[in-house]
């Protein structure tokens, strides 16, 4: 039972909400996914009264409580680059996951060594890759 802190867009765009949704509810049957919220469908609703800083104490803590870091990366998203340069930085394990007949993934990503990066072209891919990972 591992402590995962998943990573998908928010104000980067929720196109691929329902994605998020799917991988959070597979993770959760043998682990404990921090960010649940990330796969919710009502997030604009719920963001509404929390102060940003709130959110980044809440998240960064959530980081260094984490055994490892899982990232949806296909919908661009600042916030899932810069949690991604936060979790090298204190050595967590990082898989990045991206559609690659949607997305081209950022140089300073793939150009890093110290990220897994894990390019799929279909959603069963994602699951046959975070079996083996988790
Ligand atoms: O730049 P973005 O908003 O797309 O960044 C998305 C990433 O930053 C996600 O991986 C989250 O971990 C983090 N993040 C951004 N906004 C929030 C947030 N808003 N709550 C938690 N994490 C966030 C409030 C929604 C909440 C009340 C359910």
């Amino acid at each position: 039972m591992k402590k995962i802190y998943f990573a998908g867009s928010i104000r980067g765009g929720r196109i691929d909400a329902e994605l998020y949704g799917r991988l959070i509810k597979h993770m959760q049957k043998d682990n404990i996914v921090l960010t649940e919220h990330i796969g919710s469908p009502h997030l604009n609703l719920m963001e509404q009264g929390k102060r940003d800083i709130d959110i980044y104490d809440q998240d960064t803590a959530w980081l260094r409580e984490s055994d490892i870091v899982i990232a949806e990366c296909t919908c661009p998203s600042l916030g899932v680059g810069y949690e991604m340069a936060y979790a090298e930085k204190i050595g967590k394990p990082c898989h990045i996951f991206y559609d690659r007949s949607k997305a081209q993934l950022s140089a300073m990503l793939t150009g890093n060594p110290y990220f897994c990066i894990h390019p799929y072209e279909n959603e069963a891919e994602i699951y046959d890759a975070l079996n083996s990972i988790l």
